[in-house]
């Protein structure tokens, strides 16, 4: 599996020599070092609040003799506060997951792996391939399960999204699975009919499981960097989101927007994937991350 500090290259790279910068400078922020971590962090996509935040407790630990190291640390650390995997233990078998987000953004891709890594924590998932949209939007997620030996259920192309979330969950239960896992067809977030018919898949699967789907997690591609978190925005206000899977995290140098996700929409990261291969999505964990992204500095 990558490492996170292989996954967040391409944003350390874009962040490291402003922050050697303060690392290296004295104990006061120095007016163009300011400026220059400022540009940088923004052109990151770290959310302007946060900056501010890092400046003023960076100015505040030189009184308290911390150093600047250990503030950056401790307030990006902070700033992700109550992400990470969720606790399965606390549902009741089968948790059922819909996984929403726009087209492209990893939502199949994702189904997958996280049916891979709930095999491998000995739980049986099944899959539920509820994008029948398009023609490839269950058939490339048969692929996978197929090649995982998990089961899967879906419809033909055209059929009801929600009829086909209500199979899948039936077929959870009557299979004693540990997790359902429901991929979604991509919409945008300005179309109103597909919006609506996430509500009417929610509502279906409630109706076969009540107090289900037990989480909704939107699916966020990091290369769009900031445009993610408007599309988060929007989702959620359409539909509860309680967390959020972010992919492609190796091929972004805007890897910033994550802070936004937690802090300005408070949804937690849960998952990020850090490379292609098939076992390269990790549980988020903060500490890892900022680890990473201090490292070279
Ligand atoms: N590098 C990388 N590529 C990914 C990741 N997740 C998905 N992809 C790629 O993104 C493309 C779209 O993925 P797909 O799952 O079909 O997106 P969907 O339309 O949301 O279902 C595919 O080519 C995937 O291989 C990731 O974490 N890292
Ligand atoms: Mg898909």
């Amino acid at each position: 599996m990558s490492s996170w500090f292989a996954g967040l290259k391409k944003t350390r790279d874009r962040i490291a020599g402003a922050l050697r910068s303060v690392f290296g400078g004295g104990a006061h922020p120095a007016p163009e070092t300011v400026e220059e971590l400022t540009d940088l962090l923004v052109m990151a996509d770290v959310p302007m609040a946060l900056i501010r935040e890092l400046i003023a407790e960076w100015e505040k630990a030189s009184t308290r003799s911390e150093p600047p190291r250990d503030t950056f640390r401790r307030v990006l650390l902070g700033a992700l506060e109550g992400s990470g995997p969720p606790d399965w233990a606390s549902i009741p078998a089968p948790g059922v997951v819909l996984l929403v987000g726009i087209n492209g953004s990893g939502k199949t891709t994702t189904a997958a792996k996280l049916a891979r890594l709930a095999q491998r924590a000995g739980k049986r998932p099944l899959l539920g391939a509820a994008d029948t949209f398009r023609a490839a939007g269950s058939s490339q997620l048969r692929i996978w399960a197929d090649r995982l030996g998990c089961p899967c259920v879906g419809g033909p192309t055209g059929a009801d999204a929600a009829a086909v979330a209500y199979d899948a969950v039936d077929s959870a239960l009557a299979r004693h699975c540990d997790l359902a896992i429901i991929d979604t067809a991509g919409r945008m977030h300005t179309r109103e009919p597909l919006m609506r018919e996430l509500q009417k898949t929610r509502a279906a699967i409630a109706k076969r499981l009540p107090g289900a789907p037990h989480h909704t997690w939107i699916v966020l591609d990091a290369m769009l960097g900031q445009n993610a978190v408007s599309q988060a925005r929007l989702f959620h206000e359409a539909t509860p989101l309680t967390g959020a899977v972010i992919t492609k995290l190796d091929g972004s140098s805007k890897a910033g927007f994550l802070y936004s996700v937690r802090r300005e929409l408070g949804i937690p990261i849960l998952y990020a994937g850090l490379g292609e291969g098939e076992d390269d999505l990790a549980p988020f964990d903060p500490a890892s991350f900022t680890d990473a992204l201090l490292q070279d500095a």
